[in-house]
């Protein structure tokens, strides 16, 4: 009995309190940024070779790699100056294979797959490097800016 009144309880306390904060970046609608990664006639590429995000927003970065070789996006400068939330991985059908949490600073990307990337910018900068640090690959043109706004 006196279980079932502490559960009644419980619901009420919820049911009464904000559903969520405004300022819960977690719960806010993402934008989803997709960066292309592969290699055409010209060498190597990230398309776009520039990323804008803004600050106090979520975002899940799309690494989409269209290529047959790994890649790798780096951003050293901006992952100090961003808050991740999460990598995600999931299945060509869609279904979840892992959810990284913690500060991350690189990602690699298999030949023809795609990975999310959650994260909020939390301070600004501009033109802040992202390159593809496997040896050879910024030569060829894997290089780029990013600014948080
Ligand atoms: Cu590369």
């Amino acid at each position: 009995m006196n279980r079932l009144i502490l559960t009644a309880a419980a619901v009420a306390a919820v049911a009464a309190s904000p559903a969520v904060a405004e300022g819960d970046l977690t719960r806010a609608d993402v934008q989803k940024v997709t960066l292309e990664m592969g290699s055409d006639d010209n060498g190597m590429y990230f398309k776009p070779d520039h990323l804008e995000f803004e600050t106090g927003k979520a975002y899940a970065l799309v690494l989409t790699n269209v290529d047959d070789i790994k890649h790798e996006f780096a951003a050293h400068e901006m992952t100090e100056k961003i808050f991740t939330r999460k990598v995600e991985i999931e299945t060509a059908g869609g279904e979840l294979v892992a959810e990284i949490k913690g500060s991350i600073e690189e990602v690699e990307v298999g030949p023809h797959q795609t990975v999310e990337w959650f994260f909020v910018p939390v301070q600004s900068g501009e033109d802040l490097e992202m390159s593809c640090e496997i040896p050879g690959h910024r030569e060829s043109g894997m290089v780029g800016t990013v600014t948080l706004r």
